[in-house]
């Protein structure tokens, strides 16, 4: 039987690079996201590279959705060896004392309190199994607070934290939790942030090569595959001309 990884955010960028990896890899895929369509289309290249798909459509703000969603998870596919805590978002880049609110509002819930609702519903039953991979999307942004970054650095921070918790919470048991730590990846990111404005969005990755989806999803897949002493805890991932979530060199 294939391994199966359940992917959040998979609709997308980062998320959608490793349901593709993770598929290729030899795993049947839970994807789970908010846009019907787009999961559908995903699913159905996933089906075309060989994998067995399940689809889930809920808002990982929505707890109580999230709920009904993994109960709605059929037997044969409750065994998830790999949770990819990946939806998440930034909104915005104001200084703090300007900052919307709002934006606040959906930063903390989406990126904290998602992904704690995920892995409050899918480890223990990896822990029941004593098996299990936890892989969560944090950030260069959770390292350092950087210009205007404020809440949304403060919510990767958070993961950071949130992942060293469950790593020491399971360090008696097989489950292993790695926290990856992107910079400059060109998704629809920016686009998102800046709230549809794509030339805006476009001028994050001015003058400099910036890192893909498929990068990210290289190293989830590893940390996934590394052997079963080997326990991934943390990985930060850059562009090559960027140093830290403020020092990147561009050209021209
Ligand atoms: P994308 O915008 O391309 O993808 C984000 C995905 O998250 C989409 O599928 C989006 O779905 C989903 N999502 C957002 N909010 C929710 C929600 N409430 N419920 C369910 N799904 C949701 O961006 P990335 O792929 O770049 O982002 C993925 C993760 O990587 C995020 O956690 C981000 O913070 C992190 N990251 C990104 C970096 C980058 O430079 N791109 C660098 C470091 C970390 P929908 O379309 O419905 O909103
Ligand atoms: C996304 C990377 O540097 O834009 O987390 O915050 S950055």
């Amino acid at each position: 039987m294939k391994p199966i990884a359940l992917i959040t955010g998979a609709t997308s960028g980062i998320g959608e690079a490793c349901a593709r990896k993770f598929a290729q890899g030899g795993y049947n895929i839970i994807i789970t996201g908010r846009k019907a369509d787009l999961l559908k289309s995903l699913a159905d290249q996933l089906k075309g590279m060989g994998a067995d798909v399940l689809t889930l459509l809920f808002d990982v703000r929505d707890a109580k959705a999230a709920r009904a969603a993994v109960d709605s998870i059929p037997q044969e596919w409750r065994n998830i060896d790999v949770l990819i805590n990946n939806a998440g978002l930034a909104l915005g880049l104001d200084k703090e004392h300007e900052g919307d609110m709002e934006d606040w509002d959906i930063m903390i819930d989406t990126n904290i309190k998602g992904l704690l609702t995920m892995t409050r519903y899918i480890v223990p039953g990896m822990v029941e199994r004593n098996s299990g991979q936890v892989i969560n999307i944090g950030s260069v942004a959770g390292d350092a607070a950087y210009a205007k970054g404020n809440v949304y650095c403060a919510t990767k921070a958070a993961v950071k934290t949130i992942s060293d918790g469950l790593r020491i919470d399971l360090a008696d048991t097989a489950v292993r939790v790695t926290n990856i730590k992107p910079g400059l990846v060109e998704t629809n990111f920016s686009v998102t942030r800046f709230h549809g404005d794509q030339q805006r969005a476009e001028g994050v990755y001015k003058g400099i090569k910036p890192l893909t989806g498929d990068d990210i999803a290289d190293v989830a897949f590893y940390a996934a595959s590394a052997p079963k002493h080997v326990q991934i805890a943390e990985v930060l991932v850059l562009a090559t001309h960027q140093a830290s979530g403020s020092v990147i060199y561009r050209e021209g």
